[in-house]
């Protein structure tokens, strides 16, 4: 990586309750270009950009997005022009992880969250709304991850609507639930079922007051 990491991205493409990084390293082609890094323990990562059978050179703006909805998250990138590059494309780079597993009889779980308001006190589109994954029971609950709902950061940013969660093996089959901070200060805690869109909206899905 050098001064050109334009952008960042968050997200768990593995499933295993890790987040992973994507970086958009870009402007000084054909050295700069698109990095994967998997994060293998806390704090712990390693170069995966193999991964992407494609290079992208000068990326902008690369984002993780569960583009067919199948649970795991994909990844969109353009690349510039910038400095003479001249392969500049748009990619999609469809991630296998789930089919691959699925094929192997492996088991994965993971949690996709959409929130929204049909409610005045809180914007239909909450930005700044965050949700923590949690699971078991009262007595034994245990935060899985956290995500907050932004619209954009970096340069040539746009995220996904959706929230995205790997469940890591020792939470596999346990009860969850997701705690929504709403931007107005309101926290409610809402039932949530693994390997599945979960749409919670402000006005009128019930959930318990925290
Ligand atoms: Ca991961
Ligand atoms: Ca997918
Ligand atoms: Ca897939």
């Amino acid at each position: 990586m050098n001064q050109s990491d334009q952008s960042a991205a968050w997200g768990d493409f593995d499933l295993d309750g890790w987040q992973d990084l994507l970086v958009s390293n870009a402007d000084y082609p054909p050295e700069t270009q698109l990095r994967l890094f998997r994060q293998k323990s806390k704090r712990v990562f390693e170069d995966v950009t193999s991964l992407l059978d494609t290079a992208v050179i000068n990326p902008k703006g690369g984002i993780f997005v569960d583009l067919d909805g199948d649970g795991d998250l994909d990844v969109v990138a353009a690349s510039s022009t910038t400095r003479g590059n001249r392969e500049a494309f748009s990619r999609v780079f469809l991630n296998q992880t789930i089919d691959r597993l699925a094929r192997r009889g492996g088991d994965l779980d993971w949690i996709e969250v959409r929130l929204s308001s049909t409610a005045p006190a809180v914007a239909e589109y909450p930005v700044g709304a965050s949700v923590r994954l949690i699971s078991g029971s009262r007595r034994t609950q245990k935060e899985l991850g956290r995500r907050e709902l932004a619209s954009g950061y970096s340069a040539d940013h746009q995220l996904s609507e959706v929230l995205h969660f790997g469940i890591p093996t020792a939470a596999r089959g346990s009860a969850l639930s997701l705690d929504v901070r709403w931007p107005n200060g309101v926290t409610k805690r809402y039932p949530a079922t693994a390997r599945q869109l979960n749409r919670i909206d402000f006005g009128t899905t019930a959930g318990t007051r925290r």
